[in-house]
């Protein structure tokens, strides 16, 4: 029963409509992309061969909308629909309707979807099956008294979960059996609050376990095999961040088991197509199975840098109906791939997402190096969707390998307009614990704490280069407004060199040119700095014989961003031009030049102010910006208010010109 697919259509969008459609397109398959208002512009809509409008941002009324997916479908003639991940990837329902219209869902059969998405449901039948569980209980009868018994008969410590949750959601862990009555009142009421159902499971707790997971693939005629395992470990908050293929304590022993467990998972549930079965690993060697993923993982890149296969060319396939063609011993594991995954969030803020529009988006190719991108220069961070952007892939022969080269790329990706992870991804690789390859779940928790990543403040060196950065561009826009321009002449004084000064903050970086070569100092340090190439947001510096590269995003001649290899920071320079600079009067908008909390507004309406004037405290980037005016005039309409978040661009004050 295999039939061609000749059009695909991909219900999602970012980073992994991109990556279907890249697959879609060198089999020789038609893409369809859909999208919501929001996404009218974005990357995966270009991609596609065909685009089809599906409504509104908010994803309830677009890529959660079944009826509109099948009707676009059918529209475009799809024959097939890819749900990626997320959305509706795992929907009974939308699986269903996909049959119902004579359309080919690739991914599992409803059966599947089903059973896997109840933990008491897959418990009991994986226990059939014959593959490891958790000990604990798992039954129907739900009274408080058997969950206390069954509980104490575990032995503390133990987790209460919401049969319906997963990835984290609706769990408790209880160390005391005094605590457990209150633990279950609470988990049960959880669950019914948010997912409608207050079904639990009691299991012993695994204490600083690793998460390992298998990546499962089987064609329409059952035959079932395993690609290897990924460890997914370093999570925050059930948010996974590195991921990694091979499991850095994985021998061929432990492996042959867990495979085994897992093709044993996706038969008892009649499986088609690409799977995941998520196990805990203990300290002592003993695997346990959590759940299964009945959908492409976000973190799939990984198995396929290590195996050579395309993982969505054999979901195509095995959708197709055609034999998978790969026994168990075809499957060869060569090298280590590692993924961070690139989030719009705020470390410093308790990982809250972030929003807004992409100045920049620049990342490195080379040997060893994939990107799985869903934005780009110009485009925007929008705050209908989950938060990931990319996953950046160091692949390498050996694990670090792998490492150094997914840290260089980073070391290379900026991204400007949205606060983003990459400088935290950058500090966790290069952990001791996890360089040694000994993370387990309990890693990001044991290394950054309750407070989170705190990224350290620009040092004197990064201030510095700044300072030179803008005087260089300062230079550079002289010179295109001059009417002949000569280089040497600018910033030059052939008696004594006037050092311009840079205030960022409370800190004052004075910069003097002798030629083509800067020095900047700040306070007591002095650097020198030879500009040996500034553009295209790319800028190397000689400094003491070594070179540095950065890349910059100038938003205006006072405020730049500044991805060096290890900090993202940005600066506005209070101390207004730069060389060859005029002072500049500006319209008396008065906005915020970037994201933070506005302290103070230090005028009220019908104020008399002068240029320069300070009007407003705005902190950000752990400094203090004072917001000066730009005209001589009277303050109009306040918008901004102390003590708020303000986001860049936003209107804080009005200053109405002086009339004469
Ligand atoms: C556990 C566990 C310890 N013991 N179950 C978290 C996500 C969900 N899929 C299951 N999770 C856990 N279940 C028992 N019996 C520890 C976790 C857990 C975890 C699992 C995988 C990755 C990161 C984690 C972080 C904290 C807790």
């Amino acid at each position: 029963m295999s039939k061609l697919i000749k059009t695909l259509l991909v219900a999602n969008r970012g980073e992994i409509a991109c990556r279907v459609i890249r697959t879609a397109r060198e089999m020789g398959i038609k893409s369809v992309a859909v999208y919501s208002d929001a996404d009218v512009n974005a990357p995966h809509v270009k991609m596609a061969d065909m685009a089809a409008h599906i409504g509104g941002s908010p994803v309830g009324e677009s890529y959660l909308r079944i009826d509109k997916i099948i009707a676009a479908a059918k529209e475009f003639g799809a024959d097939a629909i890819h749900p990626g991940y997320g959305f509706l990837s795992e929907n009974a329902a939308f699986s269903a309707a996909c049959d119902e219209a004579g359309i080919i869902f690739v991914g599992p059969p409803v059966k599947a979807i089903d059973i896997m998405g109840d933990k008491a449901k897959s418990k009991r039948a994986m226990i059939a099956a014959g593959v490891p569980c958790v000990p604990g209980y798992q039954g129907e009868d739900q009274s408080d008294a058997v969950l206390i018994k069954e509980a104490k008969k575990i032995g503390m410590p133990v987790m209460v979960k919401a049969a319906a949750g997963g990835g984290g959601r609706g769990m408790r862990l209880v160390h005391k059996e005094s605590e457990i009555e209150n633990a279950i009142k609470l988990a049960r009421s959880e669950a019914k609050n948010a997912f409608g159902n207050d079904q639990l499971i009691v299991e012993k707790a695994i204490m600083e376990p690793r998460h390992v997971e298998i990546q499962v693939f089987a064609d329409q005629s059952g035959h079932t095999i395993h690609l290897g395992e990924r460890d997914c470990s370093v999570q925050r908050r059930h948010q996974k961040v590195l991921e990694e293929a091979p499991c850095p304590v994985m021998t061929p022993k432990l492996r042959a088991a867990m495979g085994r467990a897992a093709i044993e998972a996706a038969k008892a549930v009649d499986y088609v197509g690409a799977g995941t079965v998520e196990f805990l690993l203990a300290k002592n060697g003993e695997f346990y199975f959590l759940e299964m993923n009945t959908r492409l993982q976000v973190e799939h890149p990984v198995t396929e840098l290590v195996t050579g296969y395309d993982l969505v060319k054999l979901q195509i396939m095995a959708a197709q109906g055609e034999p998978l063609g790969i026994s168990q011993d075809d499957v060869k594991l060569t090298g280590h791939a590692i993924e961070a995954r690139l989030y719009a969030e705020d470390p410093a803020d308790d990982f809250l997402p972030s929003t807004g529009p992409v100045h920049l988006f620049t990342t490195p190719s080379g040997d060893g190096i994939r990107v799985d991108s869903g934005i780009e220069t110009g485009g925007a961070v929008s705050p209908f969707y989950d938060s990931m952007v990319a996953k950046i892939i160091g692949y390498g022969a050996t694990r670090e390998e792998a490492r150094a080269r997914l840290i260089t790329a980073l070391s290379q990706t900026a991204l400007v307009g949205v606060k983003h992870n990459r400088d935290f991804l950058l500090d966790a690789l290069d952990q001791p614990v996890f360089a040694k390859g000994e993370a387990t779940t309990a890693f990001v928790g044991q290394t950054y704490g309750e407070s989170g990543f705190e990224a350290p403040a620009p040092r004197a060196q990064e201030l510095a280069l700044a300072a030179a950065l803008q005087f260089t561009l300062g230079q550079q826009r002289s010179m295109s407004r001059a009417v002949s321009p000569m280089a040497e002449l600018l910033g030059w004084h052939s008696a004594q060199p006037v050092p311009t000064p840079f205030v960022y903050g409370e800190t004052l970086v004075e910069v003097i040119a002798r030629g083509k070569v800067l020095t900047a100092s700040v306070g007591e340090e002095i650097f020198t700095l030879n500009p040996l190439y500034v553009a295209d947001n790319q800028a190397v510096f000689e400094h003491n014989g070594t070179k540095i590269g950065l890349t910059y995003f100038a938003a205006s001649e006072t405020h730049i961003h500044i991805t060096s290899q290890t900090q993202s920071f940005a600066l506005i320079n209070l101390a207004g031009g730069s060389a060859g600079d005029e002072a500049k009067a500006g319209d008396g908008s008065i906005e915020a030049p970037m994201h933070g909390l506005l302290l103070e507004i230090k005028v009220s309406s019908g104020d008399e102010v002068k240029i320069g004037d300070t009007l407003a405290v705005l902190e950000a980037m752990k400094m203090q910006h004072e917001i000066l005016a730009d005209i001589d005039g009277v303050v109009d309409e306040i918008y901004g208010s102390a003590g708020s978040q303000i986001a860049a661009d936003d209107l804080i004050l009005v200053i109405k010109p002086v009339e004469d």
